[in-house]
């Protein structure tokens, strides 16, 4: 790809040039260096001001530094960091009750990446299908959808079809089954035709395939297929969860309850790296102390960091924000793409969205469109070569989110 780069500041030229020589070049940013946010606003290091359409891959849901959350996280900064589970600390109880309760789950296991806790959740699976369910040891198998996005640890990749994650990565985790996403059908032949399944790991809307939605009533039933079959149904609401897609978590539109909850970025409100896998009892009961763990898993931080995020959700009602505004974007999208034959197509749930545009997934075209977004104060970033994630902070006004329709159809407009 011939990817044109704006004319860069000599500042973030230079800041840029540090990242190129000493860091591994496992990422490939827009060419823009931030230095502050605010809400729904970023700015770069020359004072140039942006709407954040990204909002950290839906970890900035409560818009960035926001004050409560930043508050939490200072105080308790200032009072206790971490201990370690090997003692008890204050916090921990405490957010451990509030999040169970907010969920409606029994019990959490604290972690903090998002690719931890789904590892968290696909050991809890295999334990629970030796130990309670009764398949053989080492014959558990764990189905899982084509073009998933779970994270990038050894095990996440051996079931990742995306060549580029898992090249040369090998030798991999055995015991997935890969079936095609939004598929009914294909889920209840595995389940019928294969012994030894222990679960179903999800993601309620696909966010890597680019904001891939599932037909109406996929989840429910899905979830009731693995019911009947005593298969743990996993949902990542990783990137979907909290507030997101219109709902506090995804599963909720249709009722779901999953049997694992994995969450992850959004817990935190971008402010600090948290995860969690919910689930009940007769589940959670499998671990054993020492038998899985992390440092930093429930530190008192991010106890206090989650809660304060978590409130945020329910006074701000950004779950109804992200509903509402999720339908004008999506109306005005539609409008643009009515008098602009670049948009082929306008996808998402709430405030998770995509624009699909008219060229093939080799082009740079979507990368171009981006850099005209950022020149006119808009930053979004390009998946899978020809869609654009529209995904801002969840406490975006209308007004604003009209401001940003203008912005989106201006730079598009330059291309035609
Ligand atoms: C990157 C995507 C988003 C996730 C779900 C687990 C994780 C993620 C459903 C792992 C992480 C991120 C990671 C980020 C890109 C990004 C992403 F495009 F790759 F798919 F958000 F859309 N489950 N998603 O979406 O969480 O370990 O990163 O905390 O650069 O890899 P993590």
């Amino acid at each position: 790809m011939t990817h044109t780069e704006q004319n860069l500041s000599s500042k973030s030229e230079a800041l840029i040039a540090k990242e190129n020589q000493y860091g591994a070049h496992n990422y490939h940013p827009l060419p823009v260096v931030l230095e502050r946010g605010e809400g729904v606003y970023v700015w770069d290091v020359d004072g140039k001001k942006y709407y954040d359409f990204l909002s950290a891959y839906s970890a900035v849901n409560q818009g960035h530094c926001h004050p409560k959350i930043v508050g939490a996280m200072v105080k308790q900064a200032q009072t206790l960091t971490l201990t370690s589970r090997a003692f008890h600390n204050d916090q921990l109880g405490p957010y451990e009750e509030y999040v169970t309760k907010y969920f409606g789950f029994d019990k959490v296991l604290p972690m903090n990446t998002g690719a931890e806790a789904v590892e968290t959740a696909l050991k809890l699976c295999r334990k629970w299908a030796y130990e309670i369910k009764g398949i053989p040891e080492n014959e558990a198998q764990i189905i899982v959808c084509e073009n998933n996005f779970h994270g990038r640890t050894t095990t996440i990749i051996s079931f990742s079809n995306d060549e580029t994650a898992r090249k040369n990565f090998g030798p991999f985790t055995a015991g997935f089954i890969k079936i095609p996403y939004n598929d009914v059908e294909a889920l209840e032949n595995v389940l019928k035709s294969t012994k030894n399944i222990a679960g179903f790991l999800v993601e309620p809307i696909q966010g890597e395939a680019g904001v891939y939605v599932p037909a109406e009533g996929y989840l429910a039933k899905t979830k009731a297929l693995c019911e009947a079959h005593n298969v743990l149904f996993i949902a990542d609401e990783v990137q979907t969860g909290i507030a997101r897609t219109g709902k506090l978590l995804a599963v909720n539109h249709e009722n779901v309850q999953p049997d694992i909850l994995i969450l992850g970025k959004a817990i935190s409100g971008g402010v600090y790296p948290v995860s969690a896998v919910l689930t009940n009892d007769h589940i959670m009961n499998v671990i054993k102390p020492g038998q899985h763990g992390s440092t930093f898993g429930g530190n008192p931080i991010a106890a206090a960091v989650a809660i304060a995020a978590l409130e945020v959700v329910k006074e701000e009602d950004l779950a109804q924000n992200a509903a509402h505004l999720g339908e004008v974007l999506r109306t005005g999208l539609n409008e643009i793409a009515s008098r602009n034959s670049l948009i082929t197509l306008v996808r998402g749930k709430g405030l998770l969205n995509a624009i699909v545009i008219n060229c093939d997934e080799e082009s740079d075209l979507a990368w171009n469109i981006c850099m005209k977004f950022s020149e006119y104060g808009l930053l979004a970033k390009p998946t899978h070569g020809n869609k654009i994630r529209l995904a801002p902070p969840l406490v975006i006004t209308e007004s604003q989110i009209q401001e940003c329709l203008a912005i989106i159809e201006r730079a598009l407009n330059d291309f035609r």
